[in-house]
């Protein structure tokens, strides 16, 4: 399998559930900049809408997987035992993909514009208010004491927001959710989030090494 990932963004969560698993998909860097990759690929081949993450299968088809919360699940799927997505046609999965939705709709996509600095000064408040509603939902879901989002399982969802808490580039004021912030500690301390990091740096790192011998 390929793994088309970029510097710190939601590919992360990619890298860390194929982590969890044991996957060692190859990993292409793509430079939302200057839309260069480590491959000689031309990412919008991979994707016309030049996104990450995209995951390419060893299928007949190469077939090509686009959107966090599909990739992730995934894979999961295809390890139900490992336990880090509940089984199909269950209500707790039901459940989960209205999670996933909701990480998707009210948080991920809710930081680009304001990172990107898009918006006007009326609909960067209001974005950032709707981030602050959203993270206080987790926030309250987290107060009984759970390690992770749905429970004492780390899963696909925890890996989601890991990956995308922005709020230091998005300007959402969200530091003071004590619940929320003690589980990103204990979801940093994985091993899985600690490589999915090291592998992103060893990644750009060689990116930059190859622009500079162009
Ligand atoms: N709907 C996609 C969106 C992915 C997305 O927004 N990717 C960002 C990084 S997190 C990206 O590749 N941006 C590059 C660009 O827009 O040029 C998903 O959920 O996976």
């Amino acid at each position: 399998m390929k793994l088309y990932i970029a510097q710190a963004t939601c590919s992360l969560a990619v890298q860390v559930i194929a982590n969890e698993l044991g996957l060692n998909p190859e990993l292409i860097h793509y430079d939302v900049f200057d839309k260069s990759t480590t491959s000689s690929d031309d990412f919008t081949k991979a994707n016309p809408l030049s996104y990450v993450p995209v995951l390419v299968l060893d299928d007949e088809d190469q077939t090509h997987l686009t959107e966090t919360t599909i990739i992730t699940s995934y894979l999961a799927d295809q390890h139900l035992a490992a336990g880090l997505i509940p089984p199909h046609g269950t209500m707790e999965r039901v459940k989960f993909d209205k999670l996933l939705t909701f990480l998707a709709t009210e948080i991920a996509q809710k930081h680009i514009p304001l990172m990107r600095k898009l918006q006007t000064e009326f609909g960067t408040q209001w974005t950032r208010d709707k981030l602050v509603a959203a993270y206080t939902q987790l926030d309250e879901q987290l107060s009984d004491g759970r390690a992770y989002l749905t429970g004492e399982k780390f899963t696909v969802a925890d890996a989601y927001v890991w990956a995308t808490l922005w709020h230091e580039r998005s300007g959402a004021p969200i530091t003071h959710l004590r619940n929320f912030f003690d589980y990103i500690a204990r979801i940093e301390a994985r091993p899985s989030v600690k490589k999915a990091l090291k592998d992103e740096a060893g990644m750009v790192a060689q990116h930059n090494e190859l622009k500079a011998a162009a």
